[in-house]
Parts: C-alpha cells; sequence; structure tokens
C-alpha cells in the first residue's frame, strides 16, 4: 500500500544531530518512519539504531508501556497489575499530599533528564514539580554540568556554540573529546567530510571520526589540559597569539603566559603520551586561520574535566577565535541562541521557596535516608542503567517506604522498582518542539500516529495530578498548543504553524558569529582566563597545565562513552538492537591483551572496588595501552547478571559541579 500522507517530524532524542524524519502514512494508518531528505543535517537517513527503533520497539504496543501499572510484587522483581489513569492519578495524589504534610515537600525527590529533548515533554512537568516544592536530582550531574562550569567561568556560559555553518571559513576543525562518528552520526556523515577545513581529533581512542581526520592525537585520559598548554606554547612560539585581542577582550593573559612558555611539547609528550612532534603539527593546523573547536562531552567526564575544558577552551581565547566567520567554540547551543526562554516552559515562579538539589553522584545517599527523602518521581530517565554504584543503587531502589513513581515510554530496569509506573506517549504521538544543540535550526515535532494504548504526553500526565493535588495556578493547566506559540514566536516566527510547515528553520540566513559584540557574560564582560569567581570557588584562579597519575601497574583506565547502537540506555528494548549491542564488551590493546593471556571472544573478570563484571574481550589497536574501552548504559536486566558497565563506576565527582568523572574509573582486567 503506497502513503497517503507524509509527516514531518524530528528526532527528539539527546543527540547533536536533531535529524528530519518524514513519517510516511497508510490509508490504514500504518506508518514508516524514514529520514526527511529536506532536512538540512539528515538528508533522508535516520541513523542505525533510529532507523530500527522508530519502526519497531517505538511503536509496538507489546514492548511499550500501555496502561498504568501498580506494583504487585516485591520492588525490583517487576510484577505489576494493570490500573485505570484516575486511579493511579488519585493514588498518587493521595501519597503526595500524605508525604508534604508529614515530611515536607523537599522529601519528594525528582529525577529527570534528555529521555525526550522536545520542550514540552522535557519542561513543562517542571512546572507540577515547582509548584509541589519538590527536591531535584541535579540533572547536568549525569552528564555536563562540569563544563558548563568550567566555561562559566571563562566565556560567562556553556550554551553558546559556534554556528556549524562556519565551517566553510574555517582553516581547521579541532575535534578533542568527542565521537561524532557514535554521537554525532550525521555531522561525522556530511558536515566534517565537506568542509575544506583540516581535521584534528583528540581522543584516546582511535574510534572511525579521528581515524579519517587529517591529524590524530591519542593522549592518555585526563592528560588533556597538558596537552592544551603545548599546544599554547607553540601558537605563542610561532607568533600566532593575538595579543590586541587578548588586551581588549581577556583577563590574565599575563598570568598564564609564563606557564605556557614553560609547557613544551618536549615537556608534555611523555606526560600526554603524544609525540612533540604531533603537538606541533597540531599546533600549526590550528594556527593557520580561523578555527573551530568542538569541545565533546565526554572531555569533561574525567576526576579534573573541569580543568581540562578550561585550558583546552583557552585555545579559542588565544587566537581571538570570535566574533568572525569560521571561527569559536562549541559546548552546545542551547535554546537561548534561538531566543526560547527557558522559564516559559518551566515557570520558576512556582516554587515558593529555593529548590533543593543533590548531585547524581550522591543520589545513593540521599535515597537511603529515610530523613531525606520519602518519595522519587523519575521521568525521562533511566537511572538503574545510567548511574554509578549500580548495584548498591538497585538495593536502595528497593525501600519500601520510599514511594516511587516512574514514567516512561517502556518497562525499563528503573521502572520495575516503582510503586506506580505511568506510560508516556512517544515523540510521534504529539505535537511539540525540538531545539537542535549543535545547529542553530529550530525544529518541529509533529503529532504522526494516536498514542499507544493509554499513554500520554509527560505534559498530560502532570496536568492530571496537578488537578488531583488540587493545585490551581493556571500554568499548571497551560494546554501545548498556546505554549508552542508562544515559544515558537520567542524564536522570531509568526507562530507554531509556521514551524509545522516547513519542519526544520534557521535562526539566521547567514552563519551566525559566536560572540558578535565581543561581550562575553562574564563579571568583567571579557573572557576570564583568570577567574576571580573560580578562585572563591575554591579552584585554581587560572587552568592548569596538570595531567592524572597513570594508574598503577596492573590497573587500566576504563572509558565508556556512547555506543553507536544505543542512545543512552534507549533501545536496547528492541531486539534488534539487542542482538547488535551482544553482551557486554571490553576492548584492549594487542599487547594488553596478550600481556593478560587474553584473545577475541574470552571472557575477563574486570574487577574494582565498586564491582565485578564478566565482559566479552575484543581487542584493536585503537586504545592506547592501559587503557580499556567499553560502552555505556546497556540494559542491566537484559545482561548476565542484570548489571551494565556502571556496576564499575564508582561515582567519582568532577573537580567542579559534582558531576559525572565516569570516564576517569580504574579497573583491573583478568581471565575469568
Ligand atoms: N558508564 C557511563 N554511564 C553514563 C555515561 C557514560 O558516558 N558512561 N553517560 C551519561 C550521560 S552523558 C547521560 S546523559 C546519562 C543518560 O542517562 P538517562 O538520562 O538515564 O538516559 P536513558 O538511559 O536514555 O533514559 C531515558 C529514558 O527516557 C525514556 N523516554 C524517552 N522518551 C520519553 C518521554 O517522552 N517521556 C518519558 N517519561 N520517558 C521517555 C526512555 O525510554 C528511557 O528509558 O547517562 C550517563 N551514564
Ligand atoms: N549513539 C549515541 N549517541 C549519543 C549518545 C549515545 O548514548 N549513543 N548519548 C548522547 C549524550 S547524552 C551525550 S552527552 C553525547 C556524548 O557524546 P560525546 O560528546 O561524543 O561524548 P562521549 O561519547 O561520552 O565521549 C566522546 C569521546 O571522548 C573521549 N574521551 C574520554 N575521556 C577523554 C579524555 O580524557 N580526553 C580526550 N581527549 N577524550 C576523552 C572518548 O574516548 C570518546 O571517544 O552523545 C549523545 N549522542
Ligand atoms: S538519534 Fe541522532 S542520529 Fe539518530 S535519528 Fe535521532 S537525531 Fe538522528
Ligand atoms: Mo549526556
Amino acid at each position: 500500500m503506497p502513503p497517503t500522507q507524509i509527516i514531518r517530524t524530528t528526532c527528539p532524542r539527546d543527540c547533536y544531530d536533531a535529524c528530519g524524519i518524514a513519517v510516511a502514512k497508510r490509508a490504514d494508518g500504518k506508518i514508516k518512519v524514514l529520514g526527511d531528505p529536506d532536512h538540512p543535517v539528515s538528508r533522508g537517513a535516520l541513523c542505525g539504531k533510529c532507523a530500527i527503533a522508530y519502526n519497531g520497539a517505538w511503536l509496538d504496543p507489546k514492548i511499550r508501556l500501555t496502561r498504568p501499572l501498580q506494583r504487585v510484587g516485591a520492588k525490583g522483581e517487576a510484577r505489576f497489575e494493570p490500573v485505570t489513569w484516575d486511579y493511579a492519578i488519585g493514588e498518587i495524589a493521595g501519597r503526595l499530599k500524605t508525604t508534604v504534610t508529614a515530611h515536607g515537600a523537599e522529601s519528594i525527590w525528582h529525577s529527570h533528564y534528555t529521555g525526550t529533548c522536545s520542550l514540552i515533554a522535557g519542561g513543562f512537568p517542571q512546572r507540577f514539580l515547582n509548584r509541589l516544592g519538590a527536591s531535584e536530582v541535579e540533572p547536568d550531574s549525569i552528564c555536563n554540568a562540569a563544563g558548563h562550569a568550567a566555561l562559566g567561568y571563562m566565556y560567562g556560559t556553556g550554551s553558546e556554540g559556534f554556528d556549524p555553518r562556519m565551517a566553510k571559513d574555517a582553516a581547521a576543525i579541532l575535534i578533542w573529546g568527542a565521537n561524532p562518528h557514535a554521537s554525532a552520526p550525521h555531522q561525522h556523515k556530511h558536515w566534517i567530510r565537506e568542509t575544506p577545513a583540516k581535521i584534528i581529533v583528540v581522543d584516546p581512542v582511535k574510534h572511525p571520526t579521528a581515524a579519517a581526520a587529517h591529524l590524530h592525537l591519542q593522549p592518555f585520559p585526563g592528560s588533556d589540559a597538558a596537552l592544551a598548554f603545548a599546544i599554547a606554547h607553540v601558537l605563542r612560539r610561532e607568533g600566532k597569539i593575538d595579543r590586541a585581542f587578548l588586551a581588549d577582550h581577556a583577563v590574565g593573559f599575563d598570568a598564564l603566559e609564563p606557564e605556557i612558555a614553560r609547557c613544551s611539547p618536549e615537556w608534555a609528550a611523555p606526560i600526554t603520551g603524544v609525540p612533540a612532534s604531533q603537538i606541533e603539527e597540531a599546533a600549526r593546523l590550528f594556527g593557520a586561520g580561523p578555527a573551530l573547536l568542538w569541545m565533546g562531552q565526554g572531555l569533561q567526564r574525567q576526576p579534573k574535566g573541569g580543568n581540562v575544558f578550561r585550558a583546552v577552551a583557552m585555545l579559542s581565547a588565544l587566537k581571538g577565535d570570535f566574533a568572525k566567520p569560521g571561527a569559536g567554540f562549541l559546548f552546545l547551543n542551547g535554546g537561548a541562541r534561538r531566543g526560547l526562554d527557558g522559564d516559559t516552559i518551566e515557570a520558576p515562579q512556582l516554587r515558593a521557596k529555593p529548590k533543593r538539589s543533590a548531585s547524581h553522584m550522591d543520589l545513593i545517599e540521599v535515597l537511603k535516608s529515610p530523613r531525606d527523602a520519602r518519595a522519587l518521581i523519575t521521568w525521562n530517565v533511566n537511572i538503574a542503567a545510567s548511574n554509578p554504584r549500580q548495584a548498591e543503587l538497585q538495593r536502595v531502589l528497593k525501600r519500601d517506604d520510599l514511594f516511587h513513581v516512574a514514567i516512561d515510554c517502556f518497562a525499563t530496569d528503573t521502572t520495575d522498582f516503582a510503586d506506580f509506573i505511568l506510560p508516556a506517549a512517544g515523540f510521534l504521538e504529539f505535537d511539540d518542539i525540538v531545539s537542535p544543540y549543535f545547529h542553530l535550526g529550530l525544529s518541529v515535532q509533529a503529532k504522526a500516529i494516536e498514542p499507544i494504548g493509554e499513554s500520554l504526553p509527560n505534559q498530560e500526565i502532570f496536568r492530571r495530578l496537578a488537578r488531583a493535588m488540587s493545585f490551581n495556578e493556571p500554568e499548571l493547566y497551560e494546554d501545548d498548543a498556546t505554549i508552542l506559540d508562544t515559544l515558537a514566536r520567542q524564536a522570531g516566527l509568526t507562530g507554531f504553524a509556521a514551524l509545522k510547515e516547513k519542519a526544520t528553520v534557521e535562526l539566521s540566513p547567514d552563519p551566525v558569529p559566536l560572540f558578535a559584540d565581543l561581550k562575553f557574560p562574564t563579571p568583567s564582560g571579557k573572557i576570564e582566563l583568570r577567574s576571580d569567581r573560580a578562585a572563591a570557588d575554591g579552584h585554581p584562579a587560572l587552568p592548569q597545565p596538570s595531567a592524572d597519575a597513570r594508574p598503577e601497574a596492573g590497573r587500566f583506565r576504563m572509558l565508556s562513552p556512547a555506543s553507536p547502537w544505543l542512545m543512552n540506555s534507549s533501545y536496547h528494548e528492541d531486539a534488534k538492537i539487542a542482538e547488535k549491542v551482544g553482551p557486554e564488551a571490553i576492548l584492549l590493546h594487542p599487547a594488553d591483551a596478550e600481556g593478560l593471556s587474553l584473545k577475541v571472544g574470552d571472557t575477563a573478570a574486570v574487577t574494582n572496588a565498586t564491582g565485578r563484571l564478566m565482559m566479552r574481550v575484543d581487542i584493536g589497536e585503537i586504545v592506547p595501552r592501559g587503557v580499556a574501552l567499553a560502552h555505556k548504559s546497556r540494559w542491566p536486566k537484559l545482561l548476565a547478571g542484570h548489571l551494565n558497565v556502571n556496576a564499575l563506576n564508582p561515582g567519582e565527582k568532577t573537580d567542579m559541579a559534582e558531576s559525572s568523572a565516569v570516564h576517569g574509573v580504574e579497573v583491573t582486567i583478568a581471565r575469568a
């Protein structure tokens, strides 16, 4: 049957690409989810994982959660019974009310992240949670809070980045601690390849983007700050430092310069493992003209990730790489880049008292304490797969007097521990807006099908909870259409209909220079290479040319970045994807494998003080000796032992913002 209708929408996953989707709908209502050929980034193709899962698990009522469920077994046993929406909402509201009365609203915690990044489904629930006065697990602390803190000190914000359309004017693109091949597959496929700029990748792993680059520097994890200073050293020696720019627009270069002068490539080579000649070459390419610096999220998930970010981000400042074509850095591009006001969606004014929050790294301590936590609401997250100290978290989630409501599209490890599970509608089932975090456009999420089963969009679930709690603030009930029009107008459109018509709109016809007015949102209005705020917060005033100590003999530094086949833990529920990801695997350098008498396909016991996992051995010359590579976040319950790689993650905090230092984990490895 040929399609009778094409609905253009957008992938709202936490992904740099934000691909355009064309849903082909037939007369019998059946759909096929395809890439939108007119989308500037994805150009007609979805990534492999979405092409499978959006036509598989996401449409399958046998895999999706379709009805509200109430627990009938023990916590974690995953025995539930279907109940009506009215009953579930009534019971939950009743329990929240008695919890507020007996223990205060602050004893109700909620954890959420980027399960969907569409604006309303990702943000509207905050209106209810603000009104309730619930405590929040600081969302970015599982992902990128250290990078935001570091860039905040130096530039005043981590949410303003280059416009990728600038690539045509760049002499070089330096990709530092990101893996576009997995985490931004269309940038890997099109954007990087089509630019005349020289591509330099800095990553301990020779991933496919690194392998295709003009130059790949392969530092030992956690040694990047030393490497950045050595690149700065060469820029200085070759007269590539823009002293006039620094005099006008930065503070602290005078204090930094002696350090830069000290950190030669020969000094950095043994510390980082990168040959001095490659450091020289990288500096030469990066210094040849305006350059784009893409700082990946993986880079700051290191114990000293904040310092690393300040040291690397300093390079754009030294060259004066702002306010001109082909120049700038990017961590991510936030909604404000297109005029969007986050407060419109989340209504923080509904909160009566300052918000109490805790880092994801402290979640176990919070949930363990009956004094601090009486209830937990999880939505848009799968903490039982994504968080550190996984075995211990599973035990803590069994606390019988912790009332847990989980909202998801699928029955995850996290929902297995809940008292009530509420089924969330997927992105094909309601209108919303997607604000991509790499490109500067704005994209539509358009309803293509009715919600699967009785599932409801997050926002509708929280409206129902508000009603059952007898809250009367009008913000809690504002309808989607009104909010979508408001947001579209903030971005300069006439309304949501205009966005729907175009599917994706560019913010401006021409590439937007970064910090065009050379005003930086720091206290001084300049780039703060030396930051008094950092010093006041107990950090060094200047970035430091330091590197982490190497692991002791017999220990490995284990990296667990994004897998090309999963989106965090999402998609493992799809059988075809599960087949692709297979069992937990760990990749070693051939010489390390030989030293441990391990062959491809062997099982290795991977151990540290936090946990022990049996992992399938892979071998490849893509990591330095002493580094082991695994991937993040399979579904624990689909694995032997019901644990994934986060069972080995002690939850160490980064130097800044109490964020996850998961790429700093150390393990020992032995034949099982
Ligand atoms: N070892 C290791 N662990 C890591 C990382 C790492 O690098 N290494 N990375 C970390 C990072 S960067 C992040 S961001 C976190 C991510 O960790 P999480 O935020 O837990 O991400 P997911 O595992 O994808 O869980 C998102 C959940 O949201 C659900 N969902 C999707 N759409 C909707 C919706 O519309 N409504 C509702 N209610 N639910 C929806 C999905 O089904 C899924 O179960 O993991 C971290 N964990
Ligand atoms: N397919 C897929 N795409 C995803 C995700 C996914 O799970 N799967 N997750 C999404 C999310 S939530 C996020 S935050 C982003 C993350 O995507 P990225 O920003 O690409 O970050 P990661 O995948 O964590 O790690 C990227 C690279 O950082 C490197 N790295 C680790 N430590 C160091 C170090 O010390 N120095 C240097 N130079 N490099 C280091 C790793 O080797 C890895 O190649 O991807 C998003 N996109
Ligand atoms: S996950 Fe990323 S690459 Fe895959 S379809 Fe969605 S936006 Fe595109
Ligand atoms: Mo993330």
